[in-house]
């Protein structure tokens, strides 16, 4: 059962806003990043609350526990739901996101393998397992993983086992849905839908296929 996650990582909050708002009766949550917040401000935040979706913050956290823990509360009390971290920074930086996500009731994401080509620098070789792993005991809600390496979602489920799994890549990088659904409890999905001649449409068709495998 997995959930349409919106990336919507627009740079003009007013055509943000009509996105989103065409789009929302299709989705189960919004992803707001850097290209939104930092061109629009942290109040767009308030300003999408109102469709009624869960709004998740991918600043991929990645600093000291202390500076962590900061921004992390920056971010919910903002009005934020989830907050998505990186894992390479260890244990303690990692539990100063979980913790403050616990404490507003939200939740941790932790990115244990990147989606994009030159990811495999890095995240090869066990890297991942690790970050998946160090998730996993700092009681993170899910990790982040490549819709476009299915096989490396499957490896890292053996990981994580029933914590969930956000899987961007679907489409523009050159993942597919269908086989990715499977996999996973949400996919991320950002061009493909407000890049699209009709977002609502695209993003209607993307809920068709994600229905289609919830009862299936
Ligand atoms: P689209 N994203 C990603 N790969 O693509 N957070 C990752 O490994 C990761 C991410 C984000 O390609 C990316 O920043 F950890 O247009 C963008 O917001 O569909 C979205 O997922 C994918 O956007």
């Amino acid at each position: 059962m997995a959930d349409l996650i919106l990336a919507l990582d627009l740079l003009d909050p007013m055509y943000a806003r009509e996105v989103a708002e065409s789009c929302a009766a299709s989705l189960d949550a919004i992803k707001l990043g850097y290209p939104l917040i930092l061109s629009a401000g942290l109040g767009v935040v308030k300003d999408l609350a109102d469709l009624g979706l869960p709004l998740i913050a991918d600043f991929k956290v990645a600093d000291i526990p202390n500076t962590n823990g900061l921004i992390a509360n920056q971010v919910f009390s903002a009005g934020f739901d989830a907050i998505i971290c990186h894992g390479f920074t260890g244990r303690d930086a990692v539990e100063a996101c979980v913790d403050a996500a616990h404490a507003y009731g939200g939740e941790c994401f932790v990115v244990a393998e990147m989606s994009h080509p030159g990811a495999l620098s890095f995240f090869s070789r066990g890297v991942a397992e690790q970050i998946a792993t160090l998730a996993v005991e700092c009681r993170a809600d899910g990790i982040i993983a490549p819709a476009t390496r299915p096989e490396r979602i499957r490896a890292l489920r053996s990981v994580v086992r029933s914590r969930k799994i956000y899987s961007p890549g679907i489409g523009t990088q050159g993942g597919d849905l269908r086989s990715v659904l499977p996999l996973v409890e949400g996919v991320i999905v950002g061009r493909t839908i407000y890049g699209a001649a009709d977002p609502a449409k695209e993003a209607a068709v993307m809920a068709a296929i994600v229905n289609d495998e919830r009862s299936s």
